[in-house]
């Protein structure tokens, strides 16, 4: 999951509200580590940015789904002063935004940024003249810092696109390669480059003698990619993280490479090509028909409540299908 994330987007009536409660949102994640809040404000940023008219009190937010008393009360506020107390209490910590620098280093999770600036480790420049104390991830993450902050526009995503489609289909031309994400989306531009791959040979369903010779699969095909992918940050059976270059004076792109079995593959293209919100308001509708949807599977969920065997599955409009669901298109689905 790449960080810094905002749904204000330029058709938002309500994007200055949806910049403060984002930001509050990361400050519960990586300072307080409370995800119950992290998503709250995350999920009122979500219905605000969505809705379709400028919100002008906090009475009014709290009709909306999603926001309640606390939040209301600080839009009443920042419509009020123009700013507001909590958030200038959090600018004026250091200690929160050191720790808030740090997670912004690929690998480099809030107990790990808490750990480093209790060690007095607080910029860029200190990790650079302590890195011992990271794994091979944050190393590459550090190294990339400044690259990795850099959105991707879409133009270059599609001619890596082209380029790992060429490379892959060298090796062979069985394989399927779709990059997901918010690039799928009709996103102008992404903060990483999410690739889905199957070949008919990967199955779920093999014995384990045979998935034996797919371990090696990836490994392979990683190989296959040199002059495109210049570091690996960890290489197992069924996925690849590591980073990207198009040509020298671009930056270093994040691309992370999915194997999956192909009974997997639409339920697996659908997770990942998102959006989270979007894919949990599926899941929830998928119950309600008596479905279980996940990366892996569509499942029916029999009287007794346990889940039957997956349901077979030729392209992703069929899991909108069974769950009786309005099909959407990707580029619909960046709720
Ligand atoms: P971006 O990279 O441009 O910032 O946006 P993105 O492509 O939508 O986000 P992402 O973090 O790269 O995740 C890709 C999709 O994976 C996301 O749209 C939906 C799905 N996904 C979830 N939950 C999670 C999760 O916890 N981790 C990851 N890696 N992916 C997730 O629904
Ligand atoms: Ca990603
Ligand atoms: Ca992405």
């Amino acid at each position: 999951m790449s960080k810094r994330k905002n749904p204000s987007d330029t058709d938002n009536l309500n994007g200055d509200f949806c910049d403060f409660l984002m930001e509050l949102a990361e400050y519960e994640k990586n300072v307080s580590r409370n995800i119950h809040k992290y998503n709250a404000y995350k999920k009122a940023a979500s219905v605000l940015a969505s809705h379709h008219k400028r919100i002008e009190s906090g009475e009014e937010a709290k009709k909306l789904n999603g926001i309640g008393e606390k939040i209301a009360k600080k839009i009443e506020e920042f419509l009020q002063t123009g700013k507001l107390k909590k958030l200038e209490n959090i600018h004026e910590d250091e200690e929160a935004q050191a720790i808030n620098l740090l997670t912004r280093i690929s690998g480099i999770g809030p107990v790990k940024a808490a750990e480093l600036v209790r060690e007095g480790i607080k910029t860029i420049e200190d990790l650079r003249k302590n890195h011992e104390k990271l794994t091979h991830h944050q190393m590459v993450g550090l190294k990339y810092f400044e690259d990795f902050e850099a959105k991707i526009p879409r133009t270059e995503i599609e001619e890596i696109e082209k380029k790992l489609k060429g490379l892959i289909n060298k090796l062979d031309p069985e394989f399927t390669v779709t990059i997901c994400g918010s690039y799928r989306r009709g996103k102008k531009e992404s903060g990483d480059i999410d690739a889905l791959i199957t070949h008919p040979s990967v199955k779920t369903s093999d014995g384990k003698k045979k998935n034996k010779e797919h371990e090696k699969l990836l490994k392979k095909l990683v190989d296959g990619l040199k002059g495109l992918v210049t570091d690996t940050i960890s290489l197992g059976d069924t996925k690849f993280m590591g980073v990207c270059r198009l040509s020298e004076d671009l930056p270093a792109r994040r691309l992370d490479i999915r194997l999956i079995p192909c009974e997997q593959y639409y339920c697996a293209i659908l997770y990942f090509t998102g959006s989270d919100v979007f894919n949990k308001s599926m899941r929830a509708h998928a119950l309600e028909h008596g479905f279980t949807l996940n990366e892996y599977s569509l499942r029916p969920i029999g009287s007794t409540g346990v889940p039957g065997e997956p349901v077979p599955l030729s392209s992703e409009e069929e899991i909108f299908e069974y769950i009786d669901y309005p099909f959407k298109k990707p580029e619909e689905r960046s709720v």
